[in-house]
């Protein structure tokens, strides 16, 4: 399995996240990345390098998914920050005030002119600070996504994105949840364009992939699985419900698995083989699949309690699918471990394949 990693993911290095009225260090730190990179130089899976994408191509795989208004956005995203107070370039951009998701008469129709406005009109939480070197990082990310998805539609059996930041909260024109450009959705449409005529995403990160979910949901050709903590409980809070099936043509064809918070393996396997069982129903030809290790029970935000021997096992199960898979990089804030737990599961998908 070859493993395109990002070189400009540390540029993205946020201080600062809401929490309970206070502001506390990010959990989505540069380390993260670094750990299953020095996993993975300990042990290969395949060769390990930067993704080498054509600038264009880039900018259109990432225009299949995103809105251009939101693209437009994000590029100057930081200059805009700066340029409303030069002290701006010591602090990350939070937003602080929201269109209530155009509920309410709020309008998203017309674009402020005020930065801190059309921050919060692109988000939806103040959780994922945006920083000098976020939009190269992120672009970078996704051409991880890109190279990946190109290497399977070539036809090898797997690839892995080590993308940060993480992808799955981003949707059409929003970023949150530590998230900028959707780099699962990004890898599916790619593969879609390369010729799979039936692409699942199976979300196996801790958090709803909301992002995802929101791009595909009215779409036949992409599955969307996510088996998550309930948002009743959970992070993202409101979307992840099991009655969310999908819209107009893409009625049936999204499929939310929430857990409880406490959910252990042997329950969360058995959600998995439901998930795994759409995915064979639906007939992919390939299979994208959102990484987050934030269900290990160590993680400091989440609620799982899988456990590192675990995680190879996972992958096997994955393996069974028997599709072309791309592996996404997304949560996991137990940085000591997230190198093991990704690596552990990813040479159980290959030693199974
Ligand atoms: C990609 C991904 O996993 N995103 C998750 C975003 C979760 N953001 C909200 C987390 C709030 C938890 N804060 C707990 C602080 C405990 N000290
Ligand atoms: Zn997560």
């Amino acid at each position: 399995m070859k493993t395109f990693h990002n070189p400009h993911h540390a540029g993205h290095a946020g201080q600062q996240e809401m929490f309970r009225g206070r502001m506390v260090p990010c959990h989505e730190v540069p380390a993260r990345l670094d750990f299953v990179l020095a996993e993975l130089q300990r042990r290969p899976l395949g060769t390990l390098t930067p993704p080498a994408v054509d600038a264009a191509a880039l900018d259109t795989a990432i225009a299949r998914v995103h809105d251009a208004r939101y693209l437009a956005f994000l590029a100057t995203a930081w200059d805009d920050w700066v340029a409303m107070d030069p002290a701006n370039a010591q602090r990350d951009a939070l937003p602080s005030v929201w269109p209530l998701a155009n509920r309410h008469g709020f309008r998203n129709d017309v674009l402020p002119h005020n930065f801190a406005a059309r921050l919060g009109l692109f988000s939806f939480d103040s959780g994922s600070p945006l920083t000098a070197g976020t939009w190269a990082a992120a672009r970078g990310g996704a051409a991880c996504a890109l190279a990946a998805a190109q290497a399977v539609a070539g036809g090898d059996r797997s690839a892995f994105a080590l993308s940060r930041p993480p992808g799955h909260h981003a949707g059409p024109d929003f970023l949150g949840g530590y998230c900028f450009l959707n780099n699962a959705a990004i890898a599916a449409q790619a593969l879609r364009d390369a010729g799979h005529a039936k692409v699942a995403v199976l979300d196996v990160d801790y958090h709803h992939g909301n992002g995802t979910q929101t791009i595909f949901y009215e779409r036949a050709d992409v599955l969307t699985v996510s088996l998550h903590g309930d948002p009743a409980t959970e992070y993202p809070f409101f979307l992840g419900h099991a009655d969310e099936r999908g819209a107009g043509a893409g009625t049936g064809f999204n499929l939310n698995l929430p857990l409880p918070r406490g959910t252990g393996v042997q329950a969360w396997r058995a959600a998995l083989d439901t998930a795994l069982r759409a995915v064979s129903d639906f007939g992919a030809d390939a299979l994208v699949v959102p990484l987050g290790l934030d269900t290990f029970e160590g993680d400091p935000i989440s609620g799982f309690t899988l456990q590192t021997g675990d995680y190879a096992a996972v992958g096997a199960a994955l393996a069974g699918a028997g599709l072309p898979t791309v592996f996404t990089f997304e949560g996991g804030y137990a940085v000591d471990e997230v190198g093991t737990n990704a690596v552990n599961l990813l040479e159980g998908f290959q030693r199974a394949a």
